[in-house]
Formats: structure tokens, C-alpha cells, sequence
């Protein structure tokens, strides 16, 4: 269904899980996108594939969302046509570590701060200006579960995320009244992603947590964010949170077995 208030997306965060699922299935939905991440031939890839397969455009662009210089020195590559976006997922993120806060380490709880809150404004500090200007957009930001409750260990990463859902709320406050609809999608653990594994640093054993309960999968996330930006104008979903059916809560996973 193509969505006529739709023409531009940006995705930040799309050589993997959510960000890529999320790619996929705007580019099914006929819309031109922008993506980004770190792992150029991942993105050059994923543009090659979406093309190929749906007949869209797509620009990548190749960027560290940590380093305020180097968002801007991309943004300033596009061309005017494709800054025009009108819906931004707000998508890359991650958690690094797992430590209580004693033994927390610093460069892990520097890394999720710069990436899941500076990253995001960086970003969001670009695109906005340009929604405001054109009176319309959508901002939809991937918050967490860990955004809304605390679970042991999970410390700066839900801090982080619980900055997310202050953000998307004061950002609405922000925009509303220029059209512009501010959204987020709060999961609870999601497979097919890299999330586990760059949490725990690579370490593919430790990162083996779906084995005992059924979670989400990165394309459950995206079937939402695509439903949130693809409903009528007058609508805004302002947070959906979302959880496999094993999970109640950070806390409460019945790890009983995997029921796919
Ligand atoms: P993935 O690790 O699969 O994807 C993370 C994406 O973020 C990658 O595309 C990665 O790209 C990008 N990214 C990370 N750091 C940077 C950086 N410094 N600069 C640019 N891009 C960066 O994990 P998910 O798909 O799970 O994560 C997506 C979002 O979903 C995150 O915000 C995460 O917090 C959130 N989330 C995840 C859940 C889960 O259980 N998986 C549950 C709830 C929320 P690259 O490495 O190429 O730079
Ligand atoms: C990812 C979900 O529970 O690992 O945001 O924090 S959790």
C-alpha cells in the first residue's frame, strides 16, 4: 500500500536487524529511502538487493552517528531532493556490557550515551529543521522495554533508553504543532539482530539468549514501525510497546522452551 504522504525515508542503523528488517519493508512498500550505518558494503548491499527486487532509490551513507562532524559532513552530501525526508527512524543504538553499576566500564556506558542519545540528536538535529520547514514528517525513535523499566545489570542501557522516551515526548511537545507526528516503538528482545552480540563484545556463546523462549524477531519491530508511518495523517501512535508472548516484562521470561 503506498502511502502518498510518504516518498522519503531515512533509517539510520540498516546493515542489521531492526534497521534492515525496517529497509525491507518500505522498500517492498514502493518508498525511496536513505540508510545508514558503519559497514559500507553492508549498506551497498542492502541498496543493490532493495533496488533490484522493488525498483526504488536508495542513497547510503556511510557514518559513524558518534561523531557529530562526520553526521553532518554526510548530511551535507546529499542532494537537496533527498534531505526532504519524510519519515526518519531513528533506529541506530546499542547496549555494550553487562555489568552491575560497581563494575561498570567506562568506555561501554561512553559508547551507548554517544550512540543511543548524541547519535540520535545529531541526526535528529538535521532532519528536523527540514520537517519543520515543509510542515510535515514523521519521527519515529527505537526506544526499548529498557526504557520503561529497569532490570539488574542493564543500568546505562536503560538510562540511555529511558533519555529515548524523554526525548520522543518532549520532541512531539517540540513539533506537533508544525505536523509533525513523534513516535517510538518499545521492544523487548528481538532475535535476528546483533544486538546480543555486541553486547557482549562478540562472545557467541554468552550472546545465545533466544535459545530457551521464542522472542521477537527484527521483522515484527518493523511490520509496527512501518503501520505507525503508514497510517492516516490525522493518526499518531505515539509509543507501542511491544513484547513476544514469553516475555511480561525485563524481568519475567517464561524460559520454559522455545513456541515458534
Ligand atoms: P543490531 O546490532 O542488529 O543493529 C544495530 C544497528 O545500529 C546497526 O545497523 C549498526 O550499524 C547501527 N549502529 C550501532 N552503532 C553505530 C554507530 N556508532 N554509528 C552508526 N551506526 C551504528 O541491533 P538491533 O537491530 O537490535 O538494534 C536496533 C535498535 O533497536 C537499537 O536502538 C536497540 O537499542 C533497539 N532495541 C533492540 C532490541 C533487541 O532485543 N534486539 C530490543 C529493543 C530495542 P553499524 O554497526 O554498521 O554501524
Ligand atoms: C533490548 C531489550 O531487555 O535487552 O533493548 O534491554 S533488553
Amino acid at each position: 500500500m503506498k502511502v502518498p504522504f510518504i516518498k522519503l525515508v531515512m533509517i539510520t542503523g540498516a546493515t542489521s536487524g531492526i534497521g534492515s528488517a525496517a529497509a525491507k519493508i518500505f522498500a517492498k512498500n514502493g518508498f525511496n529511502l536513505v540508510i545508514t550505518g558503519r559497514r559500507k558494503d553492508r549498506l551497498e548491499d542492502l541498496k543493490k538487493k532493495l533496488q533490484t527486487k522493488y525498483g526504488v532509490e536508495i542513497v547510503t551513507l556511510c557514518f559513524d552517528i558518534r561523531d557529530n562532524e562526520a553526521v553532518k559532513k554526510a548530511w551535507k552530501s546529499l542532494k537537496m531532493d533527498w534531505r526532504q525526508i519524510d519519515v526518519l527512524v531513528n533506529n541506530a543504538g546499542l547496549a555494550k556490557g553487562f555489568h552491575p553499576i560497581h563494575e561498570g566500564l567506562l568506555e561501554d556506558w561512553e559508547t551507548m550515551i554517544d550512540t543511543n542519545i548524541k547519535g540520535l540528536l545529531y541526526i535528529t538535529r538535521l532532519v528536523s529543521p527540514v520537517m519543520v520547514k515543509n510542515q510535515k514528517g514523521h519521527i519515529i525513535n527505537v526506544c526499548s522495554t529498557a526504557g520503561h523499566e529497569v532490570y539488574p545489570n542493564g543500568n546505562v542501557y536503560s538510562a540511555t533508553k529511558f533519555g529515548v522516551d524523554a526525548l520522543t515526548r518532549s520532541m512531539r511537545l517540540d513539533l506537533y504543532k508544525h505536523g509533525i507526528r513523534v513516535s517510538q516503538v518499545s521492544p523487548g528482545h528481538v532475535e535476528e539482530t546483533e544486538f546480543a552480540l555486541v553486547r557482549f563484545d562478540g562472545d557467541e556463546k554468552r550472546s545465545k539468549i533466544y535459545e530457551d523462549f521464542t522472542p521477537l524477531k527484527s521483522k515484527d519491530v518493523a511490520e509496527i514501525i512501518y503501520f505507525m508511518a503508514s497510517r492516516s495523517k490525522h493518526i499518531n501512535i505515539q509509543d507501542v510497546l511491544v513484547m513476544g508472548t514469553q516475555q511480561a516484562g525485563s524481568n519475567f521470561i517464561d524460559r520454559s522452551g522455545r513456541k515458534d
